[in-house]
């Protein structure tokens, strides 16, 4: 049997949620012809969403740098000699005020990112300020600090957290060719504790790690198995950084990025799949087939973390010619 043969029977199960993936079935996703894929999970995009509306988050990295983490894709490592330096938290004024200027720029949700390996205790207390009030903004709030202690996830959902973002990144094969210091399942147990305190999940991962598409697959059958799935699922490419172990990464061909979008969207059906970090390497016509191949969401600001993202203004005019509207 061909592999678009088995892909061909799936459509019965590909609403079902609760359905456990196998690496082989969505390997067999990613070997459809590209049209098709990309029509298929079109199609799937329109039964759960409206695909003319994109949701638009902000990020701000309020703890830049110095992180103890060795992510070999991350500019925020000490253990890499990048251009990102080690600097304070930022106060909570700071970031309510970027809070606010975001949402006058039209985000529905504001995310938060600090370069540690998980937040001490005196530092989550600051965070938890700044929550409450970008929620009293109307904010929808997200957070990403790295893995949490028994306790802490809690303690975010009472301030008024309504995301928590926590990526697997990569295949679990794959985990510790990128990152030594920590072990995939640490990254399942902070998952577990965020899902267990009512959060809402935020996970994704990072294509152009020089892994293989079976690595991908890998990566997207986890997101997939998930139970429940990811509310939001982001879609990283790579940002080549300076002094990163992964500066000199093979180039991914943009083909292969469409098709992880589309797979993901096959897969995930009901959540929100953000094309992600690397959009300012992507021609506007790229983008354009991401959204057609199910991506709803994007971040949206001048920065990402660190890195650059498009400016507001081009993301107002690509939006606009495309008809899409922010939700
Ligand atoms: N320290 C926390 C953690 O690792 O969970 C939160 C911040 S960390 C920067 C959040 C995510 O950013 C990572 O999981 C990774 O997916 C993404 N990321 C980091 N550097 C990146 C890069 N150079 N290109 C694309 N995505 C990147
Ligand atoms: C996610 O999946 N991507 C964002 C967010 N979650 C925290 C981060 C992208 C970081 C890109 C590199 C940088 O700007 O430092
Ligand atoms: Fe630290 Fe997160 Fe960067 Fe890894 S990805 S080095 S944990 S900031």
């Amino acid at each position: 049997m061909s592999s678009n043969q088995i892909v061909f029977q799936r459509p019965a199960t590909l609403h079902q949620e609760s359905g456990q993936w196998s690496v082989a079935e969505v390997e067999a996703l990613y070997a459809l012809p590209f049209m098709e894929l990309v029509f298929r999970a079109a199609e799937v995009h329109r039964q759960y969403f409206d695909p003319t509306r994109v949701q638009l988050s902000t990020l701000l990295s309020i703890k830049t740098g110095g992180c103890p983490e060795d992510c070999g894709y991350c500019p925020q490592s000490v253990h890499h000699d990048t251009p990102v330096a080690n600097q304070p938290m930022m106060t909570v004024d700071e970031v309510v005020d970027a809070a606010r200027a975001a949402k006058a720029n039209g985000a529905g949700r504001f995310c938060m990112g600090a370069a540690w390996r998980g937040p001490k205790d005196a530092d989550l207390e600051q965070t938890l300020d700044m929550v409450r009030q970008v929620k009293e903004l109307g904010l929808e709030t997200c957070a990403t600090f790295g893995l949490l202690k028994d306790g802490q996830a809690e303690k975010l959902k009472g301030a008024g957290l309504d995301y928590y973002n926590h990526n697997l990144d990569t295949a679990p094969d794959k985990y510790a060719d990128i990152i030594q210091t920590r072990e995939y399942e640490d990254r399942l147990d902070t998952l577990g504790k965020v899902r267990g305190a009512g959060l809402s999940v935020c996970c994704g991962g990072i294509v152009g790690l020089n892994e293989t598409r079976e690595d991908r697959a890998g990566l997207i059958t986890q997101l997939a198995n998930l139970e429940p799935q990811p509310e939001s699922v982001p879609i990283n490419s790579l940002v080549k950084v300076e002094g990163t172990p992964l500066e000199g990464a093979e180039e991914l061909d943009w083909t292969e990025f469409v098709r992880t979008i589309a797979v993901a969207r096959l897969t995930m059906p009901a959540s929100y799949v953000r094309l992600s970090a690397g959009r300012r390497s992507m021609p506007e016509a790229m983008q354009a087939l991401c959204f057609l191949a199910g991506a709803n969401s994007i971040f949206y600001g001048d920065k990402l973390l660190t890195t650059g993202n498009p400016d507001v203004e081009a993301d107002r005019v690509l939006l606009t010619k495309l008809d899409l509207a922010p939700l």
